[in-house]
């Protein structure tokens, strides 16, 4: 993989090398040409972990990286437990290692697609669990539309198709034949649900619809993939509603963003900004996009957490979903409709999020185990009263609704075990030894700070509780305070680049033009070898407003334009 990347970085520097020397090319073709160079350095740090350097610089330049690692013990990473890699050092390689051995993802022979394993996938059951309740206590109700498209249908949605073509997968053969109609697999159900929506709307009482669907989807992205992150094939749900006017649909938008929010907030304990997607950012076929972002102090982007569109008319005029008007006759009123959807790139977030040099560290909410009972010594006093007690406290916290489960496994030694679920992000570890045993207690250790308490037999549930909703306001407040260290506001260009550099996201007065945001990302994009940036995009336009008086000038010093609103600026995934 890495290879090929190499490969196409040094025919795009070519090419940039031949456009800086051609007096007739334009600003614009070397400036697309060098984002272009920097997306594939980009991607060669994603799948390397280091900096591309050039050939003839190699020798020149000796790197700093093996000087550092020459100082770990290397010996870490030959044993099969824990990370060899820390978070700081190469937050790529740290994040492979992790999802593999915490066995969250197996790896697979189709590039881009991974196998979900049960650790992870329990992560997305309890996410499914909370949205799926309160979407159906707004009324939405689950169904199931085909994977597959035509081509008919696809083309129905001509505006962006173009845009999105070339990512759209396709099955051309079925055994050895070639088929006569070949069917696309949906990259989004749009096309897909809104014939059917058609049919069904006749008259203003058939609205509205609200329905939802829990699927994959497949967008063939020629990016480097990432488990969880940016992957060929993923889950997700899509909503899709549309109403008879457009303040109920323009409500929905923003019900639906708060439980978005309420996912990251409340289940993987990650602060979110709650926004409008910026001119240049939202999704082309709608009339506004609302999303919630979030901050990744590691490589210090910020990423989009979910979106919630609202369609507007657009859809329902090119999909004729309409009725015959009451109030003007013989005229038809076009439905409003509504888009929503998260996927499992929540679950990537939320492992880069809390991660830490010992792997994962799991937000309780969404723990497959949340406490983990260990024996410990054993071997030198009385086994069986031992496990004895052990199983009756885990079965104790299971009947009370905690997901415990114990490790009574004998072939591997207490430190293994802690090791071992430390690696997985166990929320809390009980240790019951013979000490414990006598004092009728629990020794716990906290998974996301290595702090030690011990806790009463007596009333075990009520105090299990309250320690895991204790851990998720820690593990949201450590996040929030990480997030809040790397969010500047600021008037001056320069100031911003160098914020931007320092990992940091921005609010930043701002006109809103599509244009302008395109010179910021031009002038915030750093080619000069030692690590290539991408520039700044607008993350959103936050709903909530920093409390300072909006500087009327925008962002970009030579824009005459008047600025609209404080965006949110960073690079993202
Ligand atoms: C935009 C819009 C919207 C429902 C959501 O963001 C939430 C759930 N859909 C999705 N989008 C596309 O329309 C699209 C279309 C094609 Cl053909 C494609 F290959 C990729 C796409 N990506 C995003």
């Amino acid at each position: 993989m890495s290879d090929a990347i190499v490969k196409q970085i040094e025919e795009q520097g070519a090419e940039v090398r031949r456009l800086k020397g051609d007096k007739a090319s334009t600003e614009d073709a070397k400036t697309e040409a060098i984002q272009k160079l920097l997306a594939l350095k980009l991607a060669y740090k994603e799948a390397t972990g280091q900096d591309y350097v050039a050939p003839n610089a190699r020798q020149a330049k000796p790197k700093q990286a093996p000087k550092q690692q020459a100082q770990k013990p290397e010996v870490r990473k030959q044993t099969l437990l824990g990370v060899g890699t820390r978070k700081d050092d190469n937050y790529s390689e740290w994040y492979s290692e992790v999802i593999t051995k915490a066995e969250m993802i197996e790896y697979y022979d189709v590039s881009g697609c991974y196998v979900l394993r049960p650790w992870s996938f329990a992560v997305w059951e309890s996410i499914q669990e909370w949205f799926d309740s309160r979407i159906k206590k707004l009324g939405v109700k689950n169904c199931y539309f085909p994977m597959f498209v035509s081509n008919a249908a696809l083309e129905r949605e001509k505006t962006h198709i173009a845009d999105f073509a070339p990512e759209v997968a396709w099955v051309t053969r079925a055994g050895n034949s070639e088929m006569a109609e070949p069917v696309a697999i949906r990259p989004t159900s749009e096309t897909v649900m809104y014939p059917s929506y058609k049919k069904w709307v006749q008259s203003h009482r058939d609205l509205p619809i609200k329905l939802n669907q829990w699927c994959n989807v497949v967008r063939w992205e020629f990016k480097h993939p990432t488990p969880f992150l940016r992957t060929r094939e993923f889950l997700w749900q899509e909503g899709h509603t549309a109403y008879a006017n457009a303040a109920d649909a323009e409500k929905e938008v923003f019900q639906i963003l708060d439980l978005y929010a309420g996912v990251y907030n409340e289940l993987l304990a990650i602060p979110v900004v709650k926004g409008r997607k910026s001119e240049k950012e939202k999704f082309a076929g709608g009339d506004f996009t609302t999303t919630v972002e979030a901050y990744v102090a590691c490589n210090g982007r910020g990423i989009q957490g979910a979106t919630s569109h609202h369609l507007g008319q657009n859809f329902s005029k090119m999909f004729e979903i309409s009725y015959e008007d009451p109030s003007r006759e013989g005229e038809r009123a076009y439905a409003w409709q509504n888009s929503w959807g998260l996927s499992t790139r929540s679950i990537g977030a939320m492992i880069m999020v809390h991660g830490d040099d010992k792997g994962l560290v799991l937000p309780p909410r969404v723990a497959a185990v949340q406490v983990i009972v260990v024996p410990v010594g054993f071997k030198t006093s009385n086994k069986d009263s031992l496990f004895d007690a052990v199983d009756k406290v885990t079965k104790e916290l299971v009947a009370g609704g905690v997901k415990a489960e114990h490790d009574l496994r004998e072939n591997y030694n207490a430190g293994w075990k802690f090791n071992h679920w430390e690696l997985k992000g166990v929320p809390i570890r009980f240790e019951v030894g013979p000490n414990d045993l006598a004092k009728k207690q629990v020794t716990a250790v906290i998974r996301h700070n290595g702090e030690k308490q011990q806790v009463s037999m007596d009333g075990i549930v009520a105090s299990v509780k309250t320690l895991l909703d204790e851990i998720h306001t820690q593990m949201y407040n450590k996040a929030l305070a990480q997030r809040d260290a790397h969010l500047k506001t600021t008037t001056d260009i320069e100031e911003f680049k160098k914020h931007l550099d320092e990992k940091c996201i921005i609010l930043s007065p701002f006109c809103g033009l599509p244009e302008c945001e395109e010179k910021i990302k031009n002038a915030s994009t750093r080619e000069d070898g030692e690590g290539a940036q991408m520039g700044a995009k607008t993350l959103c336009i936050p709903l909530e407003q920093p409390k300072q008086a909006l500087p009327s000038k925008c962002l970009f010093p030579s824009c005459t334009e008047k600025a609209k609103a404080f965006a949110l600026f960073g690079r993202s995934y």
